[in-house]
């Protein structure tokens, strides 16, 4: 109960920033960093931003194009197994067109629209790059190279990508498709929808029945719970320690306060506690973190 009520608290404490939803445009408020590189303090983001330089084999601009795409979790419920998705999958465009995205994200969390495999001269590790947190809208303008080239588009946060959220831009006839675009080209790894949900369960316990291998996983299994049932009792003695060695003390610090006040003063305290039990968590992750950086080869 006890735990119930805390998971209660923290969610209304938390749940108020979020409350506040509204649409922002970065546009007005990015800074210039030179490079193409322009941002806010909004999570807004631009990158491999280029309206003058024409790409080496462009006599000149071929075209100046405008396209607005909007990015969310709604323009995924089409795609059956997919979370995220842009409105639109596949773009095409002239050789040595002058090409300004204005990119709509309407979820609640980070997206991008970030394009690859442009000539690196140009564009630093050959990408553009529009970026925006939150209910927001970007723009971003770049001249498009020459030559038939079919261009990678996705999100780059982890998993948005194989979730859904990728295109391809093919400038001039591109050079072929690539693959798992939703609604444009297989899958590489295609879900099986044919199957209904109680022909799985009834294959799965087929498949239980018929493997030895489960009988001998069974009884480890037992043991994990049992473990769990250990650990478990091991915390709630651990509480009810506490809980009696903190009673007369807490006692003593809410006399003749009044019900509101008590609360508040719980809940301060419930703050620090966890303040000071997080702090070594964080910090050990961290440490692992650095770590693993040093490990990983440079991008
Ligand atoms: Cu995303």
């Amino acid at each position: 109960m006890v735990k119930l009520l805390s998971i209660a608290l923290l969610s209304v404490l938390f749940s108020g920033p979020l409350a506040a939803l509204e649409y922002e445009d970065h546009d007005s408020m990015l800074m210039d960093h030179g490079d193409g590189h322009l941002m806010d303090m909004a999570g807004g983001m631009v990158m491999g931003q280029n309206a003058d330089t024409l790409p080496g084999g462009c006599k000149s601009i071929s075209e100046t194009k405008e396209v607005t795409v909007h990015a969310g979790h709604k323009y995924a419920e089409k795609f059956p197994g997919r979370m995220f998705a842009f409105d639109t999958q596949e773009f095409k465009f002239k050789p040595c067109t002058k090409l300004t995205v204005h990119f709509i994200n309407e979820d609640n969390i980070r997206h991008q629209w970030m394009m690859h495999g442009l000539p690196k001269y140009l564009y630093p590790k050959g990408m553009f790059h529009l970026e925006a947190s939150g209910p927001s809208k970007i723009s971003g303008t770049l001249i498009l190279p020459p030559g038939d080239k079919t261009y990678l588009v996705h999100c780059d946060i982890a998993q948005h990508m194989e979730k859904g959220m990728k295109a391809q831009l093919k400038v001039g006839d591109g050079d072929g498709d690539l693959p798992s675009i939703p609604g444009v080209t297989a899958y590489i790894e295609a879900d099986d929808y044919n199957a209904t949900l109680p022909e799985l369960a009834a294959k799965a316990e087929i498949d239980a029945k018929s493997t030895p291998v489960v009988a001998s996983v069974s009884p480890a299994a037992g043991k994990v719970v049992k473990q769990e049932d250990s650990i478990f009792s091991g915390i709630t003695v651990i509480g009810l320690a506490i809980g009696l060695l903190a009673a007369p003390l807490l006692g003593r610090t809410f006399k003749g306060m009044t019900a509101a006040e008590a609360i508040a003063h719980s809940i301060d305290f419930f703050k620090k506690m966890l303040g000071i039990l997080a702090s070594p968590f964080s910090r050990l992750i961290k440490l692992f973190n650095t770590k693993k950086n040093k490990i990983l080869p440079k991008k």
